[in-house]
Formats: structure tokens, C-alpha cells, sequence
């Protein structure tokens, strides 16, 4: 890379928050990805001239960095094979599977961890490169747990946090991972360490006592065979509920919301998932119990319906495409048996919608149905509670990183399929009055705990670390 210029604030993290679209004429476009990370980091970039380290989605480009209003984008360029080995190999079939509780199997191969290896390399040095003397360098996520170390050695001046988006698993299942000392010196090369619950970063400081005989004394880190310490601590993530409650109490999202609920027929009840299609979202469970409600006549498709959007997501690992397979028939087995002439009982968009569309959702659903049988965070859960107005109902998996914070949620284990259909049904009857005062309280929690109180709170502790920051 030849930018001269360099920066006092880096993110690095798996993808660019632009989208590289090239056409079929051959010219190349940039589109802003709304992604939840992009809108944390605006309220933290402005005012400060920053770089953004990370992949443009496309393999085999090595598109130059370029500016994008203060923010320069730096493209790590990955090889198509790099993408199988690093991305889809090691980061969602190995350490995917072994971070969410080994819902399936993890795959564990040498080729994808020396691929994960170089590329974390790439990632640090171009992270070195941009870095000004003295910066702060925020790296993102499981797929990049090396670069924190690679970092510092190449780089001592610079302040270097992490943090995880997905839950650190119980050492017990760590110490499945071939890689699982790099992984903890990778880390324990940065300054800070955030994680969503507080459980995660205590996982985190056990796997360091067991697996690397380290010290810890209350969230802190001492480095075996330097003196540095690292703390790792909890620093849940949100969302913008500012501006989401905006625009789900814009006229045309509110005109929406009600054209959704007449297209669907005016049911008396509507379910609604929302899911990237990932099979730790629990969907199956999900569908299993409303098929069961049905089947049971507790519920009556004529005045309730299901709707299940589930973005389409890895469809190169081999998993995600049997998960797909799964819930489709599944959903066609619910449909096939209850449906009625001209509706249906599921209604299924595997497809994704801009946010306007999503707000409307949300705002015309009367439950929402969250049942991961593991999630770091689930942002749909803060989503739906910033978004509907009047009685509703949060039903939470209690495996969750939200369930920590969303305590007047209808809490369920989605593995107990009776249990979920009783806690469906509950968040279903509950009176109207109940549903209201829970709905509020959850409306309040995320309205306090934002998106953008996340990032300051993140870079606060960051700044202090190894020490806690003083209290606000
Ligand atoms: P994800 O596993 O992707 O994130 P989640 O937190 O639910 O899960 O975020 C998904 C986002 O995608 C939400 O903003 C949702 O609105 C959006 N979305 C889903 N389906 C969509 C569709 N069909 N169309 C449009 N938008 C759609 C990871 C971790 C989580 C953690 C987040 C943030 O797995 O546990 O909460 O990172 O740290």
C-alpha cells in the first residue's frame, strides 16, 4: 500500500462497510452497506479522520485505498482460495461452530488455519501501515484474533482493543480448537478485550489460566513472560435506537406497517422471525413449535400466521445449505397441512429488505419470536422493541447476550419445545395492559443502552485499560 497519510483512529474488521458492485459493463461501483457496525462507527469517526481496514466482498481485487467523505478505506485484497480457506473454512466451519456451542460439528483443517494466519498477517500490516505513531487501532471479531499480537510487535506505540461480536465459548470446548494457544496470544496482544456478557470474558480469562498458566486477578490479564496486562471485560453492543425510532414512527413506515397487516389478510395475531438463515438462530425450534401449536389446535391459522424472514447467509458451507433445505421443507410441511385457501400459515422471505421495510415489520408484528439456541448479541431483539409501538410481545431465547439486558422479555429455552409453545402462547395472551408496561420497559432499556453509548463506552474502557475508567 502507498498512502503516505496516516491516521490516529483504525478499524479493522473482516469486511469494508462499502460494498465493491461491478457491473456488467465492467465499471465498478461503491454502495455504503447499512450495517449495525457502520452506523456504531459514525458516531465515533466524527470529527476525526480515520481508516478502515477490510475486505471488499469480491476476491481476487486489489482495488487501491480510496477516501470516502474523512473516512479512508483501506481493501485487503484476498485471493478466491484465501476466501474459501480463511473466511468460509477456518472463521465459519471451525471457529464458527466451536463459539456457538457446537450447535454442529466444527471442521478442523490445517490448510484453513495457515491461510487464517496469513491473512490476519495481511490485516496487521496494513492496520501498521496506516496507523499514525501513538494511535488507537480497534480490531473486530473472531475472524481476526491474530491480529492484535501480529500488531504489536510490529507496532509497540499503538493502543490496540478487540472486540467479539459472538459469544467465547466455556474452555471446555476452546480447548477443541487446534489453534487455541495463537488464539489467546493472538489476543493478548491487544489492550483491552470487549465482550457482550460478562460470562464471555470470563470464559476468556479461564481459558488463559488453563490453557496458558497465566494470572488473572479480576478481569485483568497478566502476559505470561512480559509485564504487560490486559483486561478483558463486557461491553454489550446495540443499536441506534435514535434513529430507528425515527423512521418506525415516520408516516410512510406507519402507512406500510398497516398495508402489511391488511396484505396478510388482518389476522387477529402475527408471529414474525427475523434471522440471518444461520443454525444458531434456533429457527427450526421455532417452526417446530408453531407447526405443534397448530397441529395441537391451540392456534388456528385462520387468525394467526407466521412470518419468517431469514436473510440468505453462507450458502457455500455446507451446513448452511442443509439448514436451508430444512426449514423449507419444514416450512412447506406447515403450510401443506394448515394453511387456509388462498393464505398461508408461514410465510417465508428468504431475501433481504431495506430498512424501511424491516421497521414496518417489526412494527406490525404482534410477538416477535427470538430463539437462537446461541447468539452473542441478537440485535433483532432491540430492533423490535425500538421499533413497535403499543401492546407487544419479545419472546427471548435465554441464550442470548440480550437476555442479559431485556429482562421484561417472555424468556424461553428453545430446546424445550413444550416450554417455548407455553411461552408462545403466554406472550400471546398476556392482557394487553402487561404487554404494554413490558413492551415499555424494554422500549426504555435500549433507548438508554444505544448503539452509539456502546462505542464510547468501548473506547473509554479502552483508553484505560488495563485500569477500569473512572465512573461516568
Ligand atoms: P448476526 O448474527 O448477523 O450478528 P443480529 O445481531 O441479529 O445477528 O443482526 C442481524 C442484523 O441483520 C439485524 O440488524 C437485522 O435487522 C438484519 N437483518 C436480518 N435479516 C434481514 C433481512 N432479511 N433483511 C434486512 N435486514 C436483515 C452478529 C452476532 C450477533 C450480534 C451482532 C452484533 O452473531 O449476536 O448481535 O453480530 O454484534
Amino acid at each position: 500500500m502507498s498512502s503516505a497519510r496516516t491516521y490516529d483512529f483504525v478499524i479493522a474488521a473482516n469486511r469494508l462497510p462499502v460494498d465493491r458492485i461491478v457491473h456488467d459493463d465492467g465499471s465498478v461501483e461503491w454502495q455504503t452497506s447499512p450495517g449495525g457496525l457502520v452506523t456504531a462507527m459514525e458516531s465515533v469517526m466524527r470529527g476525526r479522520e480515520a481508516a478502515w481496514v477490510g475486505w471488499s466482498g469480491q476476491p481476487d481485487e486489489a482495488p487501491e485505498p480510496f477516501l470516502d467523505n474523512d473516512l479512508l478505506l483501506v481493501p485487503v485484497p484476498l485471493s478466491a482460495d484465501e476466501v474459501a480457506a480463511y473466511y468460509e473454512g477456518q472463521s465459519n466451519d471451525s471457529l464458527w461452530p466451536i463459539y456457538h456451542d457446537v450447535i454442529v460439528p466444527a471442521t478442523f483443517k490445517r490448510r484453513w488455519a495457515a491461510a487464517y494466519e496469513k491473512v490476519n498477517r495481511r490485516f496487521a500490516q496494513q492496520c501498521a501501515e496506516v496507523a499514525a505513531p501513538g494511535a488507537t487501532v480497534w480490531v473486530h471479531d473472531y475472524q481476526l484474533q491474530l491480529v492484535p499480537r501480529m500488531l504489536r510487535v510490529l507496532r509497540p506505540d499503538v493502543r490496540i482493543g478487540w472486540f467479539n461480536h459472538i459469544p467465547f465459548p466455556p474452555v471446555e470446548l476452546f480447548a477443541q480448537l487446534p489453534m487455541r494457544h495463537a488464539i489467546l496470544n493472538g489476543l493478548l496482544g491487544a489492550d483491552f478485550l470487549g465482550f457482550q456478557r460478562p460470562a464471555d470474558a470470563e470464559n476468556f480469562l479461564r481459558a488463559c489460566r488453563r490453557l496458558l498458566g497465566a494470572r488473572t486477578k479480576g478481569d485483568v490479564v497478566d502476559v505470561p513472560e512480559t509485564d504487560r496486562r490486559v483486561r478483558a471485560a463486557a461491553v454489550p453492543i446495540s443499536i441506534d435506537a435514535g434513529g430507528l425510532a425515527e423512521l418506525a414512527e415516520s408516516e410512510p413506515v406507519r402507512q406500510r406497517a398497516k398495508e402489511i397487516r391488511e396484505q396478510l389478510g388482518n389476522p387477529r395475531t402475527i408471529l414474525l422471525g427475523v434471522d440471518r438463515l444461520d443454525y444458531t438462530k434456533g429457527i427450526r425450534h421455532r417452526m417446530k413449535a408453531f407447526g405443534e401449536l397448530l397441529d395441537d389446535g391451540r392456534l388456528s391459522a385462520d387468525d394467526t400466521m407466521l412470518v419468517q424472514v431469514a436473510s440468505p447467509s453462507r450458502e457455500r458451507v455446507a451446513a448452511y445449505r442443509e439448514l436451508r433445505h430444512q426449514v423449507e421443507r419444514t416450512v412447506g410441511n406447515i403450510n401443506g397441512a394448515h394453511s387456509p385457501l388462498g393464505s398461508t400459515a408461514v410465510s417465508y422471505l428468504h431475501r433481504s429488505f431495506p430498512r424501511e421495510e424491516m421497521a414496518a415489520l417489526y412494527r406490525a408484528a404482534d410477538v416477535m419470536l427470538v430463539t437462537p439456541l446461541r447468539d452473542g448479541m441478537n440485535l433483532v431483539a432491540k430492533e423490535y422493541v425500538t421499533c413497535h409501538e403499543g401492546p407487544g410481545a419479545l419472546v427471548l431465547s435465554e441464550f442470548t447476550g440480550a437476555a442479559n439486558e431485556l429482562r421484561q422479555a417472555f424468556r424461553c429455552n428453545p430446546h424445550d419445545i413444550e416450554a417455548l409453545k407455553n411461552t408462545i402462547m403466554a406472550a400471546i395472551e398476556a392482557p394487553a395492559a402487561e404487554r404494554n408496561r413490558r413492551m415499555r420497559a424494554l422500549h426504555r432499556q435500549v433507548t438508554r443502552n444505544d448503539v452509539q453509548h456502546w462505542a464510547g463506552k468501548y473506547l473509554d474502557a479502552l483508553e484505560h485499560a488495563p485500569e477500569k475508567p473512572p465512573a461516568p
